[in-house]
């Protein structure tokens, strides 16, 4: 596999921590991409100039001037979704202003980074909201430091910007924030420029994905706003407030009737003169090769969970087929046969690979689409031990577990699993490190198998006695992923 160079761009603030990490740690060499991470402090208008120069395969963009630069025909496509929450707008007047209120702004200047910019277009939104009696006014300043200078000389009078990111000017007696605006729509999107080869888009989507799963890893790590709040020197207590507000996209896939709002709202206001169609907003999802949406066979209630859980870690684009197992008739279906001989849940097909039994689709999964970040690469030392835990949870948990079900007997020596203690020993000295993971800092594929083998048994009322394997039970079930694949354990 020949390397593919990717440049993304985004903007130099804590919601992109998860893009300088892996582009840091190269976590996408061993898939054949080589992460170029490029910060551009003027923001959306600038990244779509070079998006459309082809400096940039692909930015990170503030959603309502993504489709804003879509209806104005700027040579760019959305690939997927980002930031799922909204965008807190600081409403911001140099300290010494006399406006005190949002009422006494109307007919001020607003310093902007440039036109097509979420600065210019919020600010239209904002004079609208507020009923402005006359269009408003607006001073380029390419970016945050230049408003700090247009305030300060009173070349414009309002700025609307990020309001943690401009908290440190606030804090420096610079800035007075008299209002906020929140965005009513899911703040950050992915655009690629047009005319991306298929492989290109692949490895884009690859790079979106792994980034996702970098932001929601370190998200729920211990001490996580503090990543944030040293990466981009602001305040932990604020880094605090902005995580706990924060929600990273679930999957890549956009809401078309979300961004046909957005698309609304940007006319109403009079910011675009037309509505873009979904299909020239969104990037087709027919990129060739490993883009063709996966299909797994699965029964709710069953070990199906475990692979459910793993393909929403990585926020991959599935569908799901219903093999009814209770059912004979059912488990004909040639499709399943041909991936699960034993005709068992779960299976997989993806493209011309069919497969069965979750472990090791977990591997297959975290290898292909998320090696660096779900699995440790091939030639990592760590690899190893990743593998032990892979196969821990088929080859010794689930077989250990028959004594407690009463369809073994122990006998230590003979089987091969040991026996129950034994696998809860090892499996406490394995998170005896203080993990939080059994690859320490990071989530890998392990914790899906692992982890899901041990919540099975609390599930179904055989938990170990070890308080270190009941409190790693109870962080992989705070997942996010977790919860959406088992709600069917805990419901009706
Ligand atoms: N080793 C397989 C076991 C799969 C398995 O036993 N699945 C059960 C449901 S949890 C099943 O399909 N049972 C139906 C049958 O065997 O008839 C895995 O972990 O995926």
């Amino acid at each position: 596999m020949s390397e593919l160079r990717l440049a993304v761009a985004g903007v130099p603030e804590h919601f992109n921590l998860a893009w300088r990490r892996i582009a840091e740690r190269r976590a996408l060499e061993s898939l054949a991409v080589d992460l170029h991470w490029q910060e551009v402090s003027e923001g959306t208008g600038r990244m779509i100039d070079l998006l459309e120069a082809g400096d940039a395969d692909m930015a990170l963009l503030l959603t309502e001037g993504a489709v804003a630069g879509v209806a104005n025909g700027r040579r760019i496509g959305l690939l997927g979704g980002w930031v799922a929450s909204p965008l807190r707008w600081g409403v911001h007047v140099a300290a010494a202003s006399e406006a005190q209120s949002a009422r006494d702004l109307p007919g001020q200047r607003f310093a902007i980074s440039r036109y097509g910019s979420g600065s210019h277009l919020m600010a239209g939104i904002y004079a609208q909201q507020h009923g402005w009696p006359e269009a408003p006014k607006f001073v380029v300043v390419d970016n945050l430091a230049g408003a700090r200078r247009a305030l300060s000389a009173g070349d414009a009078e309002i700025f609307l910007w990020e309001r943690f990111t401009t908290q440190p000017v606030v804090d420096a007696g610079d800035f007075r924030r008299v209002d906020e605006l929140p965005t009513p729509w899911p703040c950050f999107v992915a655009a690629v420029r047009d005319g991306l080869a298929p492989e290109m888009l692949g490895a884009a989507r690859l790079a979106l994905r792994a980034a996702l799963h970098e932001a929601q890893g370190l998200s729920c790590a211990d001490r996580a706003a503090h990543a944030f709040a040293e990466a981009y020197a602001l305040d932990p207590g604020q880094a605090n407030e902005w995580l706990a507000g924060t929600r990273w996209a679930d999957a890549t896939a956009l809401d078309p009737n979300m961004l046909a709002g957005v698309g609304n709202a940007m006319r109403g206001v009079g910011m675009i003169e037309r509505e873009p169609a979904t299909a020239e907003l969104l990037v087709s999802a027919d990129t060739g090769e490993g883009e063709q949406r996966m299909e797994l066979y699965w029964c709710p209630k069953t070990r199906s969970a475990r692979v459910i859980w793993m393909l929403e870690e990585m926020g991959i684009d599935y569908t799901k087929t219903l093999i009814d197992i209770r059912d004979p008739e059912a488990r004909k279906h040639p499709g399943f046969l041909e991936a699960s001989p034993m005709g068992k849940v779960p299976a997989l097909r993806d493209g011309e690979t069919v497969m069965a039994d979750g472990a090791a689709m977990c591997l297959y999964l975290a290898d292909r689409y998320s090696a660096g970040t779900l699995a440790p690469t091939i030639d990592d030392p760590s690899r190893g031990r990743f593998l032990y835990w892979m196969f821990f949870g088929p080859g010794v948990m689930e077989p250990s577990m028959g004594e407690k079900f009463g369809t073994a007997q122990p006998n230590r020596a003979a089987h091969g699993w040991g026996d129950f203690a034994t696998m809860v020993a090892a499996l406490e000295s394995g998170l005896a490190g203080g993990g939080p993971w059994l690859m320490g800092e990071q989530f890998t594929a392990a914790d899906v198998v692992v982890g899901s083998t041990a919540a099975f048994m609390h599930l179904f009322g055989i938990p170990p006695e070890s308080q270190a394997i009941t409190d790693y039970v109870a962080r992989c079930t705070a997942r996010r992923a977790y919860q959406s694949a088992f709600g069917d354990f805990t419901t009706g």
